[in-house]
Order: C-alpha cells, then sequence, then structure tokens
C-alpha cells in the first residue's frame, strides 16, 4: 500500500470511529468539585458526576448551562465549544464552586 492509500484509509477510520476530544470527569465528592479547576480545548466534554448522597446541581454563572437536580451517581454532560472561562456553582449548595478553562 503507498503512502497516499495510508493516509486515505486512516483517515476514513477517523471518521467512522468519530474520533473526537478528550472527556474529563468531575467528580462531586463531600461537597466539593473534583477536580475545582480544569483546563479543556474548545469541543471537548465534561461529565460531571455526583457521588455524594446529597442532590447537586450545577449551573454555568453566565447562564450557558444548567444541569438538572443529581441525584446519587447521577451525570450531566457538558461541551464547551467556545473559548472563555465558565465559572459555576451548585444551586443548592452556593458555596460549591468551579471552573473549566477553555483554550485553544
Ligand atoms: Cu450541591
Amino acid at each position: 500500500m503507498n503512502a497516499l492509500k495510508s493516509i486515505a484509509l486512516l483517515i476514513l477510520l477517523a471518521a467512522a470511529f468519530d474520533v473526537h476530544a478528550a472527556d474529563v470527569t468531575v467528580e462531586i465528592k463531600k461537597f466539593l468539585f473534583e477536580p475545582k479547576e480544569i483546563t479543556i480545548a474548545p469541543g471537548d466534554k465534561v461529565v460531571f458526576v455526583n457521588r455524594d448522597e446529597t442532590p447537586h446541581q450545577i449551573k454555568a454563572d453566565n447562564g450557558s448551562f444548567v444541569s438538572k437536580a443529581l441525584d446519587t451517581d447521577d451525570r450531566h454532560e457538558q461541551v464547551f465549544a467556545t473559548v472563555g472561562d465558565f465559572s459555576y456553582v451548585c444551586t443548592l449548595h452556593p458555596f460549591m464552586t468551579g471552573i473549566v478553562h477553555v483554550k485553544k
């Protein structure tokens, strides 16, 4: 197989498997977001998982996203398409804060 065919095959495989940006997990444990601060690239997905016995609800300070009230082991998936700093809070426990930095 020549080099050009190899490259074409790689591109086809990437498309077939929907190669996409990384998923990053933020766990909610003991009334804390862990990690509290993350840096990702545009298009990355953040998965928030509630590991507490208490419900939590995540809301961006700028209103760009809000989760449902997450019960134990519930997840909220959020894709960050645009560059910026997105601070968020738990609406049920406003002392719980975190931030997602989206950088190219
Ligand atoms: Cu909370």
